[in-house]
């Protein structure tokens, strides 16, 4: 592999500090579309704002297709070379972190043959199909002992982190409630064509791969381990127009679900998710009960989290109030902007490439908020009993290998 490459030395302006020689690290990039963009500004973005970095992201290479796309891609994000087959960025010696944002079906494959080629990995959520091929990723990482994200990127919002930490220091007690529900509306027009988030062989599922995923994961950050889960999804619309078969084909994925779960502290929730809510466009919203308190989140409002605490005195002005975490001791904003000036959805991205180059460049473990491999295959084994249960009419366990 090669020597990391070093990049003259700079003073910080703040305090004229010289800072020394800055590493720079190779990143390739699979996947050139949404996520590909997404991802590749939290790159770009990170040494700018968390200065001065561990280590400066050097994009290497980026992969997709067809080739205009992904060219113009490499010239609009800044990669010095684009491929057209993710085996270019596995068998590059400058590349040290992979960064997989393609659909879930090149989740597997181009991740566990970087882990083996000793890379570190980011792979978008869900971390595969389903839970099989996920447990093979898993296994694939632990074995090559490469770091690791299954990039949930809501674990990278301030007031995600600010709502682990209260919940962590036992600010709301017992946990009795969790309660989420993801809900966007872009399928619901019937002309919309089939795209691969509607076929299961390309996607693995819908609305809970998808949507659902996310949730899944902030209740088991937030507040502890699946237990068991019942479930009921349903397909409103079962065929699309298919643009490169020019017919209508089937829709074999869920395009919404409702789940009831227990966790393994004994707290209950419930979980929803769909694509057919009229009116939402990206409506994460979720909600804590403890026994001294509660807390609610909504991403489209995603600085501000709300609290109420059972004890809060006087109680004439008891009652939900918001925090605006948006100050320089707030968990990722010391480096943003200066108090109660917002950062956004794509923010996320920046977080994640943030704890990914400190822990690859000072070889320390990740920042233990940050969700791995693990935490995508366990991800995956909450998502398939929720499927199997959608199925089978009956509450199922959740078996962790
Ligand atoms: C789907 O519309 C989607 O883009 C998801 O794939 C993302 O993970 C989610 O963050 C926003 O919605």
């Amino acid at each position: 592999m090669a020597e990391e490459k070093k990049v003259g030395f700079v003073a910080m302006a703040s305090d004229k500090k010289t800072v020394g020689e800055i590493p720079e690290i190779g990143i390739g990039m699979i996947g050139h579309a949404f996520m590909g963009k997404a991802h590749s500004n939290g790159w770009k973005q990170m040494p700018y704002i968390f200065w001065p970095p561990a280590a400066i992201p050097e994009l290497v290479k980026i992969c997709g297709v067809p080739e205009s796309e992904v060219a113009e891609a490499a010239r609009r994000y800044g990669y010095m070379e684009y491929t057209t087959n993710w085996k270019d960025i596995i068998n590059d010696d400058r590349i040290k972190i992979v960064d997989n944002g393609t659909p879930n079906s090149l989740h597997a494959e181009p991740s566990i043959e970087a882990a083996k080629a000793g890379k570190h990995i980011i792979c978008e959520k869900p971390l595969a199909r389903n839970s099989a091929e996920a447990k093979e990723m898993r296994d694939a990482v632990r074995k090559y002992k490469v770091k690791n994200i299954c990039d949930f990127n809501y674990r990278m919002v301030p007031a995600i982190v600010l709502a682990k930490n209260l919940i962590k220091d036992g600010k709301l007690g017992k946990i009795y409630h969790f309660r989420a529900r993801y809900l966007q509306e872009w399928i619901m027009d019937p002309n919309f064509p089939m795209v691969w988030r509607l076929k299961k062989s390309l996607s693995g599922s819908g609305a809970m791969g998808d949507l659902g995923a996310h949730i899944i994961d902030l209740g088991r950050f937030l507040c502890g381990e699946f237990k068991s889960v019942m479930s009921v999804t349903r397909t409103f619309i079962n065929e699309r127009y298919d643009q490169s078969t020019k017919k209508k084909e089937k829709v074999d994925v869920d395009d919404a679900f409702a789940s009831v779960v227990e966790f393994e502290n004994g707290a209950i929730g419930t979980i929803e998710a769909s694509r057919f809510a009229a009116g939402r466009k990206n409506s994460n919203v979720i909600e804590i009960n403890g026994e001294k308190g509660s807390i609610w989140w909504d991403l489209e409002n995603m600085n501000n989290l709300y609290v109420y605490w059972v004890d809060e005195q006087p109680a004439d002005t008891r009652g939900f109030h918001c925090i605006n975490v948006t100050e320089s001791y707030h968990p990722y904003y010391e480096s943003w902007w200066p108090h109660g000036h917002i950062i956004g959805w794509e923010n996320t991205f920046v977080h994640t490439a943030y704890n990914m180059i400190n822990a690859v460049t000072q070889d320390k473990p990740l920042e233990p908020y940050v969700a791995t491999f693990e935490d995508g295959y366990r991800n995956a084994v909450i998502c398939d009993a929720m499927l199997k249960s959608a199925e089978t009419g009956k509450k199922e366990l959740c078996i962790f290998e």
